[in-house]
């Protein structure tokens, strides 16, 4: 399946949904047109997957913005844009499945932005990441001044912003940005398979991984113990924590394994 004007992909390959970013002549540069189409495709992973990859075709994960059409627009069009993008990369962030960003040449701007909001990201080696915002005289909308300094921290972000400076995987990796570099090509491989072992954890847990971690992460340490303990009781009282408790306790569940081991 592809979305809206093909600009998006779509596949389900077993429980993961893999979605493909597909405007690989502009660079998979994020039009008004393409929110939607990944709003499309995210809704449908949502319904029907367990997980999900998001990756750019061609050799670029994302350029950002399409700036040939953000140059035009007047003011309010521009707030009303940036809030859609908002809302649609908050269903990736904090929806009901979990969802991993497979990075290849450039994340950069808006594409950075989109990653930040997939739960993990995964980058080839020859990845690189930017935020030249300062040198196109305009600002990040796409939720980095929130997701992106959270995820690096605001005092980096900013060195990003200012300098427009373009790290590559190992030190975004080494920045918090990412959290597994791969060879070239591999990324979207790695990427599927962590998804699918996310998709195997119970659903229940999943949705409390992404709504409650980023919410209490918000909160003082007192709301957040008490929030935490809420959820842990909600979690232990699904039938599926029921089952595999017991699975664990009767020997047929799988241990943890050291690494390496
Ligand atoms: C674009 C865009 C774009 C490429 N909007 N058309 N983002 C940027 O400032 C990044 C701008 N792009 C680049 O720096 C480079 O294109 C790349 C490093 C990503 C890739 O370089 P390269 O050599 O592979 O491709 P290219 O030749 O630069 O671009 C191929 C075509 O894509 C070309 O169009 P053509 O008609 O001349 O073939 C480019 O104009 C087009 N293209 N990137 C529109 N971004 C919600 S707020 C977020 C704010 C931001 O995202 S700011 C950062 C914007």
């Amino acid at each position: 399946m592809t979305g809206t004007g093909g600009l998006v992909t779509y596949e389900l390959r077993g429980d993961v949904a893999l979605i493909g970013l597909n405007r690989p002549e502009k660079r998979n540069a994020i039009s008004d047109g393409f929110v939607e189409a990944i709003h499309e495709a995210v809704t449908r992973a949502a319904g029907e997957a367990r997980a999900g990859v998001i990756h750019g075709h061609g050799p670029h994960f994302c350029a950002g913005l399409d700036l040939s059409e953000h140059s035009e627009k007047p003011l309010f069009e521009a707030v009303k844009g940036s809030r859609r993008w908002h809302r649609v990369f908050d269903e990736i962030e904090r929806g009901t499945i979990p969802f991993v960003a497979a990075i290849s040449g450039a994340a950069v701007g808006g594409g950075f932005e989109l990653a930040a909001s997939a739960q993990i990201r995964v980058a080839e080696e020859g990845a690189f990441f930017a935020l030249p915002e300062g040198q196109r005289g305009i600002f990040v909308g796409g939720g980095g001044s929130v997701r992106i300094a959270r995820l690096i921290g605001p005092a980096r972000m900013g060195d990003m912003m200012l300098t427009g400076r373009v790290l590559d995987a190992a030190t975004m990796e080494g920045w918090g940005g990412v959290s597994y570099v791969v060879k070239a090509g591999q990324a979207v491989d790695k990427a599927l398979e962590l998804a699918a072992q996310m998709a195997t954890n119970a659903e229940f847990t999943n949705y409390a991984i992404i709504n409650a971690l980023p919410r209490i992460a918000d909160m003082s340490s007192e709301d957040g113990l008490f929030t935490e303990s809420m959820v842990a009781s909600l979690a232990t009282m699904t039938p599926e924590a029921k089952d595999r408790l017991r699975a664990f306790l009767e020997k047929r569940a799988a241990k943890v394994e050291a690494p390496n081991g």
